[in-house]
């Protein structure tokens, strides 16, 4: 007895959809735009963190206001190597907040830090 079986060959092609988690973008970063936006005209910034100003130059237009951000355990003073000139433009011991210096005359300011005489930095003022 000859019995034909149909083989049905149920040929099942599984579509895996693999959906390719997208690598969210390893280059995003959240660095905080620092434009200041203190509400001056003009104004420059100046962080301490570190144990350095930065930036060590900074040539700037007379009447720039200059926010020495980080300023806690530090100074800034107008001097040089950790000693103030005579009759300072800026003779400040920082704390909680920034210390703002109008810089309203021209001329090439040197500024130090009295507790670490290795922070120096030089502003140009231009007028
Ligand atoms: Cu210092």
């Amino acid at each position: 007895m000859h019995r034909s079986r149909p083989t049905a060959l149920a040929t099942l092609v599984a579509a895996f959809a693999l959906t390719l988690a997208a690598c969210g973008g390893g280059t995003a970063s959240s660095a905080p735009a620092d434009d200041g936006g203190e509400g001056s005209d003009t104004g420059e910034t100046v962080s301490l963190s570190g144990g350095q100003f930065s930036p060590s130059t900074l040539t700037i237009p007379v009447g720039t206001t200059v926010t020495f951000t980080g300023s806690t355990g530090h100074t800034v003073t107008e001097g040089s190597d950790g000693t103030a000139v005579d009759d300072p433009i800026v003779d400040e011991q920082g704390g909680a907040d920034p210390i703002v210096v109008s810089f309203d005359e021209a001329g090439t300011f040197n500024i130090t830090c009295k507790i670490h005489p290795a922070m120096n930095m030089t502003i140009t003022v231009e007028g």
